[in-house]
């Protein structure tokens, strides 16, 4: 089997690389051209993979790279992925997390129908909630472009399904982490700072809003479900998600405690980092997941926010 990763160099990327690796898969990773490698999440396997340029601004290298490589299995996991530089780039945003879909279905359309494919939808979708628990079937409501885009990207997916008969589906996503997520994101930053902290380099951790919610599991865990759609004999949209929702401040509150430390000391309250819309609060329902894909999480909140702690104090741990 060969799969074509987007984003390969991302969090997502990085670790379905590895799994598909493992299966027994020949990997080719969509990379765009940059003056400098930026491949420091998939080092370790990088002889493994067969790197090939595109860019999901460039329809052209998205037909030439299909083409080309031919493979079985699509997954769309590049896209411009911070929902704050959203509302800053919200053009590019779109240029990248809408159009960018429709020009791999597009090119999927062309070269061969039989292409499996993956879209990498978000849980942000749902946005200003429109019912708690979330499931495939409720009302989007986005509130950043971001969540607009993805909305875009998850309707093209479903309509080349329905149109063209493309064995095409999204994986409704909520939040995942790992030691490997990118520093802005909520989750790295609160650890990342816990561990500077800890080691004095560092004395305050500026945030935003504290009161936000979300159903945070562990990426490793979200990959394979991926994975698992793509192996149905249908496609079919799925929500992938742990069930429980934790707010910012419960996040923080176990992350400064594994250290001995009481968030209050150090956490301040930095209106940059304020939103101009917020999603208050998610919490997904992943009963189709797990009963359609015998998917189920296997790191717990605790458990995910400890790992991510302790990478961070490695990583920064103060050379002999
Ligand atoms: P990430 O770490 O930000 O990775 C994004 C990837 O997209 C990087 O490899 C990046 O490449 C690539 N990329 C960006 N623009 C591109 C372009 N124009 N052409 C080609 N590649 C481009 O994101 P992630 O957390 O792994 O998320 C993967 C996907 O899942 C994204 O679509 C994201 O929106 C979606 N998602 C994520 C979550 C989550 O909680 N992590 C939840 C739901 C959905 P460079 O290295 O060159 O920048
Ligand atoms: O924010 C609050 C912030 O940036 C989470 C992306 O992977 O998941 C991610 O989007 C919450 C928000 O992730 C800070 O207001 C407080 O309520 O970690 P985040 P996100 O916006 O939920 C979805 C599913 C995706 O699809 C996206 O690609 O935390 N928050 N203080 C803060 N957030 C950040 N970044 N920084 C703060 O200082």
């Amino acid at each position: 089997m060969k799969a074509l990763i987007t984003g390969i160099t991302g969090q997502d990327g990085s670790y379905l690389a590895e799994l598909l690796l493992e299966k027994g898969y020949e990997v080719i990773g969509m990379v765009r051209r940059a003056s400098t490698e930026s491949f420091e999440r998939i080092n370790h396997i990088k002889n493994k993979i067969t790197f090939a340029q595109a860019d999901l601004l460039d329809q052209l290298s998205i037909y030439r790279i299909i083409e080309n490589h031919h493979p079985d299995e699509i997954y769309n996991l590049a896209a411009q992925s911070f929902v704050p530089t959203s509302w800053n780039q919200p053009v590019l945003t779109g240029e990248f997390n809408a159009l960018g879909v429709t020009k791999v279905l597009e090119a999927i359309r062309q070269v061969d129908r039989k292409i499996k494919f993956y879209q990498a939808s978000s849980s942000e979708m749902f946005g200003k909630v429109q019912e708690v628990p979330q499931n495939e079937k409720t009302s989007f409501y986005p509130r950043s472009p971001y969540g607009v885009t993805k909305v875009y990207g998850h309707w093209i997916t479903v309509n080349y399904r329905e149109s063209y008969e493309l064995h095409a589906s999204s994986g409704i996503l909520f939040n995942h982490e790992s030691p490997r997520r990118g520093l802005e994101f909520v989750t790295r930053k609160i650890t990342d700072g816990v561990a500077r902290i800890k080691y004095g380099l560092a004395d305050k951790l500026a945030l935003g809003n504290l009161d936000a919610k979300r159903d945070w599991g562990f990426a490793g865990d979200y990959v394979k479900a991926m994975w698992l759609m793509l192996q149905l004999d249908k496609p079919q949209d799925f929500v992938i998600a742990t069930g429980e929702t934790h707010s910012v401040e419960d996040f923080v509150r176990m992350a400064f405690e594994h250290v001995d430390l009481d968030f209050k000391d150090y956490v301040t309250i930095d209106p940059r980092f304020v939103r101009p819309a917020e999603v208050d609060m998610l919490l997904g329902d992943p009963s189709l997941a797990k009963n359609v894909l015998k998917w189920e999480p296997s790191v717990s909140f605790e458990g995910l926010v400890k790992m991510m702690v302790d990478a961070d104090l490695e990583k920064l741990a103060p050379k002999e």
